[in-house]
């Protein structure tokens, strides 16, 4: 770790200096995780994090900006860590978190919010969406959402991270953190790192498999739209079966065909083949026999950490490895809040 303050120490003042860059990502326990979680954020950073020292957050404080059933936070909170170690986030080299349980997160958030304008967030696409759902509202809507991209910020600003590996929908939302880092920097005196996101060029957008104009998304009312990855593996053959085609037969990465299109890109990022040798492997096959082997390859890489993911839990491994993460992440979230709160005449 890159600090030496003992956990439960008093916060130093010294900016962390890891020995390798920083990055920080999350995902929220709202719902069960899905491909598009897994391909999007949490297979990037298992590839990444060697080369980084990472902070990979659940982010059970932005769940609740909408409202989630108490048990089933507490359920997904430990099912989505259990997923990362699972998915091969390693704990020698990454620490996992769940923000709620580092309290910086949320008072770093207040402080944020006090130096962010309305017109910033007004202009969040994420925001616009969410409440047009719910049929603009406004008293349906909590300000917790509204807010959310602050808290967002918080977090990231917190762990002095210069990447953050995300999909395509958090472009905006990690610009915005940059911004405010910079308005922070201005007003007060360079105190934040300015992060970057980092999107794949490929799977940073997995459509859903009904509807493959629309991201795969674990709020969806659609059934069969997303893969869950603990669906399973009759349930994922069969939506990966019933997923929404054209009435075209050839198997080309043909972007105006987009469900297709969508499998493709699916077949692709999970078993690291170049698209010339995808689109040979099923020259002259129909649509059947690739959603057969799209079923197969999304199989193999799903059941042995759906198994994986079930010792975890059973044997409560997961539950050490979050109290450690919260030991080792809280340090390094003061020393940052810390200097924030000097910089601003809070302490
Ligand atoms: P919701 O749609 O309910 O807001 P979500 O399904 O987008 O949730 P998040 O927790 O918001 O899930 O996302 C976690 C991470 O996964 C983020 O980095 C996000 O960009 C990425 N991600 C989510 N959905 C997709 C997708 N369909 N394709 C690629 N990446 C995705
Ligand atoms: N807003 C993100 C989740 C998220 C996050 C973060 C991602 C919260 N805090 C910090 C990266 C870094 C989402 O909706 N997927």
């Amino acid at each position: 770790m890159a600090t030496t303050t003992a956990p439960g120490a008093a916060p130093q003042e010294v900016r962390p200096r890891p020995a390798r860059p920083r990055t920080f990502s999350g995902i929220k326990p709202s719902g069960e995780p899905h491909l598009g979680t897994y391909l999007g954020a949490v297979k990037r950073w298992v590839e990444m994090q060697d080369e980084y020292d990472n902070f990979f957050c659940i982010v059970d404080l932005h769940a609740v900006t909408v409202p989630q059933d108490p048990a089933a936070l507490r359920r997904r909170t430990r099912e989505l860590a259990a997923f990362y170690v699972a998915a091969g986030i390693d704990t020698a080299k990454s620490t996992i978190l769940v923000q709620g349980h580092v309290p910086a997160h949320a008072e770093l958030g207040w402080i944020l919010n006090c130096i962010t304008p309305m017109g910033w967030l007004e202009r969040m696409t994420q925001f616009k969406d969410k409440s047009a759902k719910e049929g603009d509202n406004r008293e349906r809507i909590s300000a917790g959402l509204f807010d959310y991209p602050v808290l967002m910020a918080a977090d990231i600003l917190l762990y002095d991270a210069r990447y953050v590996p995300v999909g395509d929908d958090q472009r905006q939302h990690v610009e915005l953190t940059r911004d405010i880092a910079e308005r922070f920097n201005r007003l007060y005196g360079e105190t934040l790192v300015v992060p970057e996101a980092v999107i794949a060029e490929t799977g940073a957008r997995i459509m859903g498999l009904e509807d493959p104009t629309q991201k795969m998304s674990k709020s969806e009312d659609l059934p069969g739209q997303a893969i869950g990855v603990f669906d399973n593996p009759g349930v994922i053959r069969r939506n990966v079966m019933r997923a929404t085609t054209d009435s075209g037969r050839e198997v080309r990465f043909d972007p105006s065909r987009p469900g297709i299109y969508n499998l493709l890109t699916i077949y692709e990022v999970l078993s690291g083949e170049s698209r010339p040798a995808i689109e040979a492997r099923f020259e002259g096959k129909g649509y059947g026999d690739f959603k057969r082997a799209l079923a197969d390859l999304v199989l193999d890489v799903l059941t042995p950490i759906q198994e994986r993911s079930r010792q975890l839990l059973t044997s409560g491994e997961v539950d050490d490895i979050l109290r450690q993460g919260a030991e080792r992440a809280a340090p390094v979230a003061g020393a940052t809040l810390l200097r924030v709160k000097r910089a601003m005449g809070l302490a």
